[in-house]
């Protein structure tokens, strides 16, 4: 099985610890989607990473439908729970962690647009807040406890740590960590994990 994805991804990065922490064996091939030479498109029509390429060839797209492939390759250590409220529970905590990093792509692109080309001050405005709401359920959703959901590690702490980690990345200028303490915390932990340490480069490379 080749997981197709590159070192700043943050999609690949969550596709990636699932494949860490579920222990499965796995090659990494770097695809970059913007090389013009690139043949993503032969395995996602949408010509974007990350991609799970099955032994039989056959490929699965996007960081979703992967995540949830993996984990149901290999019984432990559950990420996604088999109970559906749980299940969706979990899910949701995905989906609000890559809302957050579309966000983040989204103003960083735009941030590095000559100042003619910036899409203004409300549009702007109206991605941080989609961050700032973001940081705020999480801390709020994580309370008191030590994984994002339930009493495990599951796909929600996978989700919530790529996303502030992609935060720290590539929008330094957020200070979010002296606001969302608990959360900053959360994601300190999270950082020392061996999955998150082999799949999230040290330096933005
Ligand atoms: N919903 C997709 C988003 C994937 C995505 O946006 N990947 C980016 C890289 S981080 C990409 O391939 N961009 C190239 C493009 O959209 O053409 C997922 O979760 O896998």
């Amino acid at each position: 099985m080749k997981l197709l994805g590159t070192p700043r991804s943050p999609y690949a990065w969550k596709a990636r610890i699932v494949l860490e922490e579920k222990r499965i064996p796995y090659e990494y091939v770097i695809a970059p989607p913007a090389d013009p030479e690139s043949e993503l498109p032969r395995y996602n029509p949408l010509g974007q990473i990350p991609v799970l390429v099955r032994d039989d060839g056959t490929t699965i797209y996007d960081s979703p439908v992967i995540v949830e492939y993996i984990d149901g390759l290999a019984p432990a250590p559950k990420l996604i729970p088999a109970d559906f409220e749980h299940g969706i529970a979990v899910k949701r905590w995905q989906a609000l962690g890559d809302g957050m990093i579309e966000a983040i792509v989204l103003l960083s692109r735009d941030e590095r647009e000559p100042p003619a080309a910036r899409r203004g001050a409300d549009w702007t405005r109206n991605q941080e807040s989609k961050i700032e709401r973001g940081l705020a359920w999480m801390e709020r959703d994580l309370g008191d406890r030590a994984f994002c959901h339930g009493d495990s590690f599951t796909l929600a702490d996978i989700s919530c740590g790529v996303a502030l980690r992609y935060l720290e990345r590539a929008l330094p200028r957020f200070h979010w960590r002296s606001s969302f303490r608990t959360l900053a915390a959360h994601t300190m932990l999270l950082a020392e994990r061996a999955s998150f340490q082999v799949a999230i480069p040290k330096a933005d490379g």
